[in-house]
């Protein structure tokens, strides 16, 4: 028997919550489809994020209705009993061993979901579904929707009930991390920050991307994590100026500077980090300027996080930021302001500086409101992640900085009065790093 990763209290406790906000409506959330490889080799199963968050169920193949006031109020479809599925793909609860260990008021087979869906969704005033998450599951639901009031025709039916999009609906909860979610982001964050000081230590000329990957899979693994959060990035020297470098198929060269974006997921909650640190253990002079300079942009950054601030304001302030060491670099030309107008800055910074961090990578919630960058609050937990990148096929570039990317990530939660941030626990100071290059070799 598998046990709950959380306490069963903390999920009907975001029922009750969900219930507050949608008295009358329901709620639609089926789980992932699972993925094949050759239609035959079986992937670690990893459960939607929506559904797990609202019952703590994450087998694949179920649906939750949540009914909000009526009765059942939380009805599960889930697999039944199979011992011979369960020889194959191992333990299942089956309907009983769901009603009874997750509380649900009410569990029917999976196979019965499109007969039953429609009556249990019949007088709800509104249904919350996601569209175009998942496609095979869109087609199921089109037809229960039509069926609900009697199908499509004119003359007999009621037409369907208005539609609107779970995933905003639950984002708006998940967006805050109650305490209990907030010591797994924080074990998240450790995990992940330990097993970036592993990956330096065993970091020195002639090691592999693929084999430091390794080293990061193999500590947060020996640490309880399930597994990584994303595949990680391990891009030394020029492929760090591609920003979701996945081929990790080089080896380190003595000069270079490696890149890692690598987190773990810890009881599905995910830590997300960064750092840029040279393979033979000493930043040149030119890759410790930019360093420098980055490394300041990420601090003063960070120093903005506190609730009633804008989110789009830490991008605001990246980019003029950053823009200035452009300029000084001397790889735009003009002033701050018409270098941002012209968008000329986007080509050495692409991306955002910040995304929303939990049961996601990049976690659900409503980062702007009807068009409006929101304030930020305490209880969310966010990436800090500036960064330049400087193709080394790009004539613009100066000789000395073609060939370096460097970004610096951190995660933070959103406290009271500022931020704490939870992956402190990895070094990013110069001599700190440095100090770790290749420390098992030592
Ligand atoms: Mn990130």
């Amino acid at each position: 028997m598998r046990k709950a990763s959380m306490n069963i209290e903390f999920f009907k406790a975001r029922r009750r919550r969900l219930a507050q906000l949608t008295p009358g409506c329901a709620l639609v959330l089926p789980a992932w489809p699972e993925q094949y490889r050759n239609a035959d080799m079986h992937y670690r199963y990893r459960c939607e994020s929506n559904l797990y968050y609202m019952t703590g169920f994450d087998e694949p193949e179920c649906v939750l209705i949540f009914r909000p006031g009526k009765n059942p109020e939380t009805v599960m479809f889930v697999r039944e009993k199979n011992q011979e599925r369960e020889t194959w793909d191992g333990f299942r609860y089956g309907l009983q061993g769901a009603k009874q260990v997750f509380g649900f008021d009410q569990t029917y087979s999976i196979q019965d979901f499109e007969k039953l869906a429609p009556e249990l969704l019949k007088g709800c005033e509104k249904v919350y579904y996601t569209l175009g998450r998942n496609r095979e599951f869109d087609h199921i639901m089109s037809r229960v929707l039509i069926a609900i009031n009697g199908g499509w025709r004119p003359r007999f039916s009621l037409g369907l009930p208005p539609v609107e999009d779970a995933n905003s609906l639950v984002g708006e909860l998940r967006i805050r991390k109650t305490e209990e979610e907030v010591e797994s982001m924080r074990k998240a964050a450790v995990i992940s920050a330990e097993a970036h000081i592993e990956m330096m230590k065993a970091t020195k000329p002639g090691v592999t991307e693929r084999a430091l990957h390794g080293v990061f899979l193999k500590s947060i693994m020996d640490r309880g994590a399930d597994t990584e959060a994303y595949f990680g990035i391990l891009a030394s020297g020029n492929n760090a100026t591609t920003l979701h470098y996945r081929f990790n198929e080089d080896t380190l060269e003595a000069g270079q500077l490696i890149l890692a974006d690598c987190g773990a997921e810890y009881m599905y909650y995910s830590g997300d980090i960064t750092r840029t640190w040279p393979v033979n253990g000493r930043y040149s002079a030119p890759q410790k300027r930019i360093y420098e300079k980055i490394l300041k942009v990420q601090k003063d950054c960070i120093a903005k996080v506190k609730p009633g601030v804008p989110h789009m304001d830490l991008q605001r302030f990246t980019t003029q930021a950053l823009t200035e060491i452009l300029l000084e670099e001397g790889l735009v030309r003009g002033t701050v302001d018409e270098v941002i107008r012209s968008g000329a800055q986007i080509k050495y910074y692409p991306h955002g500086v910040s995304h929303l961090l939990g049961l996601d990578t990049h976690d659900s919630g409503a980062l702007q409101i009807k068009g409006e960058s929101r304030a930020m609050e305490s209880g969310w937990c966010l990436t800090i992640e500036p960064g330049l990148y400087f193709p080394e096929n790009d004539p613009n570039v100066p000789a000395e900085l073609r060939g370096i990317g460097i970004r610096i990530e951190d995660d933070v939660l959103v406290t009271a009065d500022g931020c704490e941030v939870m992956t402190k626990g990895v070094p990013k100071e110069i001599d700190e790093v440095e100090a770790l290059i290749g420390a098992n070799f030592r």
